[in-house]
C-alpha cells in the first residue's frame, strides 16, 4: 500500500469534479480507481473527495450555476463510486445488530445518510439504506418489523422536524422500539431532542454530527462494545478513544508534537483529543488515522 497522503486527496477531488462537470463518468470513475490504487482510506476517500466534490458541486447548483440535471448527475455519479468504495474495504465482524438509515419526510439530501450506511457496515451492522425523503407512517410500519436494533434518520430543515417528533410519538408506543440517532446538519435538532427527554422517556434518543459520531453513537445506544458498561454518553466514548490515540503514538515513540506535524493539526489539538476534552471532527480522525498508518474504524473501535 502506498503512502497515504491528503494532497492526493485534494488533487483526485478537483480530478473527479471536472470529470463530473464534464459529465465523463469515466475519467470521475478513474479519479476514485486511483484512490484505491493509492492505498487512500475509506474515511479519506468518502469525506475528502465524495462528499467535498458533493459539497463544491451542490454549491453551485444553489446559486444556479449549474442544473438540476447536472446536480443530478453529480450525484448519482458519486453514489456509484461509493458502491465500489463500500466493496473495496473488508467490514468489521458483524455485530449482530440490524440498523435501518432513513431520510426523514421531506428530506432530499440523502448523499450524507448513505455515508452513515456505509460507515455503520463498515463497522460491522447489517444495514438497510433507505434514501431520501421516506414518509413517516411506512417509516415505523418498516422499523417495527423485521428485527431492527436501531434507527438512523437524516434531518436537514427546521421543517422536517415535526415528522421526528412524530416518528418519537411513535416510537414511544411500539412494545420494542428501535433505538434513535439523529443527524443530517439540521441546526434545531438538538433542542427538539432535549425538549422531548423526561425522566420517563421510553425511547433512547441521541444526536450525532458525522460519521463518527454516527458510529460511536450506534454502539453506546445499543451496548454492543465491551466497555459500554462503563458508558453513557459520547464525552466518555472522547476518552477512550483519546486513550487509544495516545497508546499508537506512543508505539511510534512519537511526541505530541511529531504526530500534530504529520497530520497537519495543532500539538494542543492533539493533546485535547488525547484528554478526551475535544470532539473530534470525521476530518481530523481521517488525518489522524492516516499519520498513525491505522484504519478510520480501527482508530475508533475500543481495543
Ligand atoms: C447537495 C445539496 C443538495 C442536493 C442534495 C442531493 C442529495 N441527494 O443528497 C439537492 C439539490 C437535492 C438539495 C436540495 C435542497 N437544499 Co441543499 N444542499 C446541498 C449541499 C450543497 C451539500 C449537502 C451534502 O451532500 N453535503 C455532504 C454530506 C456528506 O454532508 P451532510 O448531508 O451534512 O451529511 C453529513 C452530516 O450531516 C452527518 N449526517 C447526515 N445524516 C446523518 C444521520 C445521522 C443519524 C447522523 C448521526 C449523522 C448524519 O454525516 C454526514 C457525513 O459527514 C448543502 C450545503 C452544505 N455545505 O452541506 C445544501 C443545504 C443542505 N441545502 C439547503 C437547502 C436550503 C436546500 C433546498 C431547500 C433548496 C431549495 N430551495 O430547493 C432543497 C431542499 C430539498 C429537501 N426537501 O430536502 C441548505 C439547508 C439549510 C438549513 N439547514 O436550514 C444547505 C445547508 C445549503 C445552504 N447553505 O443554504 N440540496
Amino acid at each position: 500500500m502506498l503512502k497515504q497522503d491528503s494532497s492526493q486527496a485534494i488533487a483526485l477531488k478537483d480530478q473527479f469534479v471536472e470529470a463530473v462537470l464534464n459529465r465523463n463518468s469515466k475519467d470521475a470513475a478513474a479519479a476514485i480507481d486511483s484512490a484505491l490504487a493509492f492505498g487512500l482510506s475509506p474515511g479519506d476517500i468518502y469525506v475528502n473527495i465524495l462528499s467535498e466534490s458533493q459539497i463544491l458541486i451542490g454549491k453551485m447548483y444553489h446559486e444556479g450555476k449549474v442544473s438540476t440535471a447536472l446536480e443530478h448527475f453529480a450525484t448519482e455519479t458519486a453514489l456509484g463510486q461509493m458502491i465500489k468504495v463500500s466493496n473495496a474495504f473488508p467490514s468489521s465482524k458483524s455485530n449482530g445488530l440490524k440498523a435501518v438509515v432513513a431520510c426523514v419526510e421531506g428530506n432530499m439530501h440523502s448523499f450524507g445518510a448513505r455515508i452513515i450506511a456505509d460507515f455503520l457496515r463498515l463497522d460491522g451492522w447489517e444495514v438497510e439504506f433507505l434514501g431520501s425523503d421516506t414518509l413517516t407512517p411506512d417509516l415505523i410500519q418498516f422499523v417495527s418489523t423485521g428485527g431492527v436494533d436501531l434507527m438512523a434518520l437524516s434531518v436537514s430543515l427546521e421543517e422536517q422536524l415535526p415528522h421526528v417528533q412524530d416518528i418519537m410519538e411513535a416510537l414511544r408506543g411500539l412494545e420494542t422500539s428501535p433505538k434513535l440517532i439523529l443527524g443530517g446538519g439540521c441546526p434545531q435538532i438538538t433542542s427538539l431532542v432535549k425538549q422531548s427527554r423526561s425522566p420517563q422517556e421510553s425511547v433512547k434518543i441521541i444526536v450525532g454530527a458525522d460519521p463518527i459520531e454516527a458510529m460511536v453513537g450506534a454502539r453506546i445506544l445499543c451496548g454492543i462494545s465491551e466497555t459500554d458498561s462503563k458508558l453513557d454518553s459520547l464525552e466518555d466514548y472522547l476518552v477512550i478513544i483519546g486513550e487509544q490515540i495516545q497508546k499508537l503514538r506512543k508505539e511510534k515513540s512519537w511526541s505530541q508534537a511529531t504526530l500534530a506535524s504529520s497530520c497537519g493539526l495543532d500539538r494542543t489539538y492533539i493533546s485535547a483529543v488525547e484528554h478526551g476534552k475535544q470532539n473530534l471532527t470525521i476530518g481530523a480522525a481521517v488525518k489522524l488515522a492516516d499519520a498513525l498508518n491505522t484504519s478510520l474504524v480501527s482508530l475508533l473501535s475500543q481495543q
